[in-house]
Formats: C-alpha cells, sequence, structure tokens
C-alpha cells in the first residue's frame, strides 16, 4: 500500500528514531525531508509546506516532562500532522435495521465502481448482512457480465438486465425484488460515463432524484492525487448524504495525496481500495491508516510516546537487571562481540575468548538473586559476593570486577540520560557500541554521581 510514501516515510522515523541526539540541525533535515515526501505523494505543496512550519513550532515550542527523549516528540508530531492531513475522523457505514438499504456508487470512468461495488457487498455479506448487486449500467458493453461474474463468486443475488437502455427502469424492477427478499442492503453500480466533474455530478443529482438511495458513495481513483479535491468538494456540495471511497491506495504514487485532498473537503472517506482482489477493501480509519504507513501497526504507541515515564527511568536507574537483559539479548547475537570488548575490559583479545568472558559474565548475573539484581547496594557484602562467585563457578575478584564496571556504566547511562535527553535503552546502546571516545567517557563520568 502506497509503496513509496511508506518507504519514505518510515526511512524518516528510523532516522529519528536512532538520532542519539536532535538538534535545529538535525530537526531542520527531518522536516525537509518530511515536507518532500508528501510533496512527492502530491499533497498540495502549499499545505506541505505549512506542514513543515507547524512542526518546527510545536517541536520547539513544546516543554517535554524530565527524561522523554526529543525524539519521541518528533514521532508525535509527525504522527499527529499526518493524521490531521489524511483526515482525524472516522465514518462509519450506517445500515438502518428493518428496511432494504440502497447505496449507489457513483464515479469517473474506471475509477473502480463494479469492482468496488462487488468488494463492498462481500466485506457486508461477511458481517452478516444480505446484500445484493444491481448493474445499472447501460453504456458500457461488459459491463452487466462483470458484475454478474463478481457477484456469482461472492454468492450474492444480481439483478441486471442487458436489453434494457435505461438505468432507472432496470433500477426500480431490481429493487421490487430484492425488497421481496427482504435484503438488509442493495448496491447499486452506475455508469462511468463522464471524464469529469460536472457532467457527473448533474447525472448523479438526476438519479438520486428518481432512485432515493439512502447514501451516495463517489467511488475515487487515488491515482488523480490532489486532483481529488475538486471531486470531493462539488460532490459534497451537491449531495448530504455521499461519502467517499479511494481506491487503487495500492502502489499508486498519488494515494496519499489523493486522501489529504479528500479530507480537506471534510467529505467523509468510509472505504479505501487498497488491491484488485475482492477482500481489497478497508474501513478507512485515519490513526490506524497513518500508524501502518510508518511501520508501527499500534496507534497506542504515538499516545505513548509522551507520557510519563516511571521515576526509576528519570533517575536513570540502571540495573544489574538491565544489564543481564542487555546480555542475554543483545549480547548474544553474533558480530556485537567486538563493539563490546571494550566495556568488558578485555579489547584485543580473539572472539573466542570473548565469548567465554561474556558467558562468565552472564554466569555471574544469573547467580544473583532478584534482590541482587534489583538493588546493588546489597552486594557490598563479602558473603553474597562468594556465593556468587561460587554459584556462577567465577572468582570473587571477577564478580568483583564486574560490580565496577557496572558502576561505571551506571554512571555513564545517567549522564547520557541528562545531557543528551537520552532513553535508558539508547544510552545502553551508545555505551555499547564503543561510539564514544575515552575523552567523552571521562567526561561523562567526571559530572555524574
Ligand atoms: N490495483 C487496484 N486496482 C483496482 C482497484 N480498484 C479497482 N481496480 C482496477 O481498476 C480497473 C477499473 O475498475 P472498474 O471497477 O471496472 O472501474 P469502473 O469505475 O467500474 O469503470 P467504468 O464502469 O468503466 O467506469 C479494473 O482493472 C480494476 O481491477 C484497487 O483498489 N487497486
Ligand atoms: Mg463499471
Amino acid at each position: 500500500m502506497l509503496d513509496n510514501l511508506r518507504n519514505s516515510l518510515q526511512k524518516i522515523f528510523s532516522k529519528i528514531r536512532g538520532a542519539p541526539y536532535i538538534d535545529e540541525k538535525v530537526l531542520d533535515e527531518i522536516i525537509s525531508d518530511f515536507v518532500n515526501t508528501l510533496i512527492e505523494a502530491d499533497v498540495n505543496v502549499d499545505v506541505a509546506i505549512e506542514i513543515g512550519e507547524r512542526v518546527r513550532e510545536r517541536v520547539l515550542n513544546t516543554k517535554l516532562p524530565e527524561g522523554i527523549p526529543l525524539n519521541n516528540l518528533v514521532m508525535r508530531v509527525l504522527y499527529d500532522e499526518l493524521v490531521r492531513l489524511l483526515g482525524e475522523k472516522t465514518y462509519k457505514l450506517t445500515i438502518r435495521p428493518g428496511k432494504t438499504n440502497i447505496i449507489m456508487l457513483v464515479g469517473l470512468q474506471g475509477s473502480g465502481k463494479t469492482t468496488t461495488a462487488a468488494k463492498l457487498a462481500n466485506y457486508l455479506k461477511k458481517r452478516g448482512y444480505k446484500v445484493g448487486l444491481i448493474c445499472a449500467d447501460t453504456y458500457r458493453p461488459g459491463a452487466y457480465e462483470q458484475l454478474k461474474q463478481l457477484a456469482e463468486s461472492i454468492n450474492v443475488p444480481f439483478f441486471g438486465d442487458r436489453k434494457e437502455k435505461d438505468p432507472i427502469k432496470i433500477v426500480k424492477r431490481g429493487l421490487k425484488e430484492f425488497k421481496k427478499m427482504k435484503l438488509d442492503l442493495v448496491i447499486i453500480d452506475t455508469a462511468g460515463r463522464h471524464k469529469e466533474e460536472k457532467k457527473l455530478i448533474d447525472e448523479m443529482k438526476k438519479l438520486a432524484e428518481t432512485i432515493k438511495p439512502d447514501e451516495i458513495m463517489l467511488v475515487i481513483d487515488g491515482m488523480i492525487g490532489q486532483r481529488a479535491y475538486d471531486q470531493s468538494k462539488a460532490f459534497a456540495e451537491a449531495t448530504p448524504i455521499g461519502s467517499i471511497i479511494i481506491t487503487k491506495l495500492d502502489g499508486s504514487a498519488r494515494g496519499g495525496g489523493a486522501l489529504a485532498a479528500a479530507a480537506a473537503t471534510n467529505a467523509p472517506v468510509k472505504f479505501i481500495g487498497v488491491g484488485e482482489k475482492i477482500d481489497d477493501l478497508e474501513t478507512y480509519v485515519p490513526q490506524r491508516f497513518v500508524s501502518r504507513l510508518l511501520g508501527i501497526p499500534d496507534p497506542e504507541f504515538f499516545t505513548r510516546l509522551l507520557e510519563e515515564v516511571p521515576k526509576s527511568i528519570i533517575s536513570g536507574k540502571f540495573t544489574l537487571r538491565d544489564l543481564l537483559e542487555y546480555y542475554e539479548n543483545v549480547a548474544s547475537k553474533r558480530g556485537v562481540f567486538d563493539k563490546i570488548k571494550d566495556m568488558v575490559g578485555i579489547g584485543g583479545l580473539n572472539e573466542k575468548i570473548i565469548k567465554r568472558q561474556i558467558s562468565r559474565q552472564l554466569a555471574i548475573l544469573r547467580s544473583m538473586t532478584r534482590e541482587e539484581l534489583e538493588n546493588p547496594e546489597l552486594l557490598k557484602n563479602h558473603s553474597r559476593i562468594e556465593r556468587i562467585a561460587r554459584g556462577s563457578g567465577t572468582s570473587f575478584i571477577e564478580v568483583r570486577r564486574l560490580l565496577q564496571q557496572y558502576d561505571k556504566m551506571r554512571r555513564m547511562i545517567r549522564a547520557l540520560m541528562r545531557s543528551r535527553r537520552l532513553s535508558k535503552e539508547l544510552a545502553l546502546a551508545k555505551i555499547m557500541s564503543g561510539e564514544l571516545s575515552p575523552s567523552e567517557i571521562k567526561k561523562l563520568l567526571k559530572g555524574a554521581s
């Protein structure tokens, strides 16, 4: 779905997540990438630039609670702005019970009406509704067959008449039939004989007067990008019972622009088409849509970004348990041994020896009790150290050395969190990556207690 937009946005997001420190220069780079990405997706240039300015202002003017890195704020602001751009509200399809609801699909030539009619029927059938399809396209040869076949493939009643030239007559007969069958819902596929908006809207009004649908859905091809603005606007002005479906969001480079344009007219976008197959229709929930674009499927992630962090994290409480988890999760992977060898004080040795060293450290940490891992104060006690050395098959000196290293790391992490607003995990990763120079380390240790 929207591959170009998704890839670019995800690149920007990894840059933000991975940035050790975001200053104004880095922020401006991020914003400029973001604005360009929007413009490439065919978002209106003025709108994109305005969003960039708002991002900058919001990031610079928001006062962050202590302990929350600036990275989180930037991610949150970009997410918010994307949601705002793409619609914010979710509009549900209302199907009134006890009657046969009529939905009429309209749209320019080739926008995806017939395919979408069948997708929608399939979607609603799966949710337990009795649905029927009517072909009111007497204009395009093959329209009848196309919808009939689709209806058969999903096992939904179909009505049409190959010989009748008047769509109104077909619809009237079809509705009569389907009302007898007590269907919950009938979807009418109309002809896409127009290439421009005005004529389409005029014809839609004429059809609506006689058919009296409960809802008219405008099917817009996502490939038209920001040109969707005029279409949605004219449509929204022409009918109060209108909603929008944007199709071909899979692959289309301009789909983002189309969604933004439709959202800007306040027309309710209810569904999106994301492929050629019958199941490729989704309800449109902007928050969920944006989260997926950003590669973070859970929208709650963005809510949590600015939430107060627990005191233990603010005060930089890096425990032996954190170190144990780090070794277990990260250091057990291949290739990171080189990076951490300085930290464990065994630089210059080969990988085999390093691995052995790490496994000894792991054994030490694993021989500690839960209380000891959480509260290293307890380990000032000699008999505890002796017990751990015995339990891990190491020596008193090795346990002591590990504790000294831990204490050094704890102080550095605390200093990094304070001075650079890094999260505990980022600070640890930075230290472990070996990218800090000896003089930086010295400076950090000097300022930290
Ligand atoms: N990739 C992709 N293709 C789609 C999507 N929706 C429709 N299409 C394709 O777009 C083409 C036109 O679809 P139709 O449903 O026939 O469009 P229409 O609006 O009914 O066309 P007319 O009746 O001629 O106006 C077909 O090849 C569909 O498979 C979508 O969401 N993604
Ligand atoms: Mg059609």
